[in-house]
């Protein structure tokens, strides 16, 4: 076993060492997951749901930690950690409910009766991104465990550590030993071992489009169930008569949230030729008014990049010759800081435009009418989220309708509840996470037909 080091973004100082998982060790967890699967899918679903409320209240005893330990190794501002931390205790919880609610049906046929039951899928493969290590562990974690099967997590080689932590939480509150493990290493290596090994049944597999197809390819081979999310290029529509105000003081919000390292990013704004010059102006002090800096304190809005690499990838978005309407501020010294930066006029074939750029950069964009915002927000290969902003409500219902993505708000910057269902069209991704129907992806539904007449 290798060992790497976890540096602290903000400080670019080294925060521990973590195990690199082998792909024999990597066998080995698959191994024990399988045999304990075996034995979890057989415990009451009171005894399962019980174990995870328990494991919701583990988490929520050690929400501080979690968050400490979010800041330190991925420079999110202790504020959204903490936030993140409860959204693991909040996705347990509502999942714990599950178990009790997995229901089949009856079928009345000819001769007889079918019955359904929704079967757990044995072990699934959990691939994390670095962007969000903790709520999205979640979200495929809670409903795979309460629908019975075993998890194997995969976190992020570079964000490993509160997930590390929450593996332990869960055997902490009871859970069995090996019904979920968590693996830190490469995704070369760990990840790519957990899409081709045979025992593995689903992935759920949250990243760049690029290794998602990779992964769509590997998981063909064994006609494995696979969920996958991807990124994203979305919209973010101001018509003239929005709240104009509103949608100006928040753009900044729905774009450099977790330094635009979100994959529900509205990193194009588009807005309507009749109010750019007023929306412009609302927009300057709103983006220079964003506080970026120490994510140690409550009152940071904004921390740093997740590593020098991607700063780099970031910074090709804005060339020295970059159309750079202002940018807000960011600290000077050791760190991976990337101010908050505006491109207007872009044109629409500026890789900043058409490109998921995955950090604090957006575009602006003025539009005449709205079948020209349609088709502007629908020009690219992703559809992810998105946000519409007007004062007339069918107009906010057409454009809804219309725009080709899986997750709209309306007047909000808003995007992911758990409760409510969550992912993209077209390269965004395949399949449904969260919401009452989540267990749907997790289980197979077997059909069984009884006689009567005999
Ligand atoms: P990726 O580079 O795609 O990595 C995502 C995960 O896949 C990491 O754990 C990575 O491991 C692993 N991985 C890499 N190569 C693999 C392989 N060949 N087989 C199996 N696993 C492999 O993405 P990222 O840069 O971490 O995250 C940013 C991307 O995620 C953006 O495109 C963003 O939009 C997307 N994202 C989407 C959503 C939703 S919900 N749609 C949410 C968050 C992020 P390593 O850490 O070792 O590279």
């Amino acid at each position: 076993m290798t060992s790497y080091t976890i540096l602290n973004p903000a400080s670019e100082r080294p925060v521990t060492t973590v195990p690199g998982t082998s792909v024999e060790e990597t066998d080995a967890a698959i191994t024990r997951a399988d045999a304990a699967q075996r034995e979890w899918r057989a415990v009451s679903p009171g005894d399962r749901a019980r174990l995870l409320r328990a494991f919701a209240a583990e988490v929520d005893a050690h929400i501080e930690e979690l968050a400490q330990l979010e800041v330190a190794n991925s420079g999110h501002p202790v504020g959204a950690a903490r936030w993140e931390a409860g959204q693991i205790r909040d996705v347990l919880q509502y999942y714990a409910a599950a178990p009790e609610r997995l229901l089949g049906k009856q079928i009345p046929v000819a001769g007889g009766l079918n019955v359904t039951f929704a079967e757990p899928l044995g072990v699934v493969g959990l691939i994390v991104p670095w962007n969000f290590p903790m709520p999205i562990l979640s979200w495929g974690l809670a409903p795979a465990l309460a629908a019975g099967n075993a998890v194997v997590a995969k976190p992020a080689e570079m964000t490993p550590l509160t997930a590390m932590r929450i593996g332990e939480l869960a055997l902490q509150a009871g859970l069995p030993e090996h019904v979920f493990q968590v693996l830190p290493g490469k995704g070369s290596v760990v990840g790519q071992r957990l899409v081709d090994h045979p025992t593995v049944r689903k992935i759920v597999f949250t990243g760049s489009t690029e290794v998602g197809q990779q992964i769509m390819t590997g998981c063909a081979k064994h006609v494995k169930r696979l969920t996958l999310e991807l990124g994203g290029k979305s919209a973010n529509i101001i018509f003239a008569d929005s709240d104009i105000e509103r949608a100006a003081a928040t753009a900044p919000y729905a774009v450099f949230d977790n330094a635009g390292q979100d994959c529900c990013a509205r990193s194009r704004i588009l807005v309507q030729r009749s109010v750019l010059d007023k929306f412009m102006e609302l927009l300057e002090p709103a983006v220079k008014g964003v506080r970026v800096g120490d994510p140690t304190l409550g009152d940071t809005e904004m921390g740093p990049l997740i590593s020098a690499s991607h700063r780099a990838s970031v910074a090709k978005y804005v060339p020295d010759d970059a159309p750079v309407a202002f940018r807000g501020s960011a600290p000077e010294g050791p760190g991976y800081w990337f101010a908050p930066t505006v491109l207007a006029p872009i044109g629409s074939d500026a890789p900043a435009y058409t490109e998921e750029v995955f950090g604090p950069v957006v575009t602006v964009t003025p539009f005449e009418d709205e079948a020209e915002a349609i088709e502007i927000a629908n020009d690219t290969p992703y559809g992810l989220s998105g946000s519409i902003w007007t004062g007339n409500v069918g107009r906010a219902l057409r454009v809804a309708r219309a725009v080709e993505t899986g997750n709209l708000s309306v007047n909000s910057h808003s995007s992911v509840r758990y409760w409510t269902p969550f992912g993209g069209f077209k390269q965004s991704g395949l399949g449904r996470e969260l919401g009452p129907d989540a267990l749907d992806a997790f289980t197979e539904v077997k059909n069984v037909f009884i006689a009567t007449d005999n």
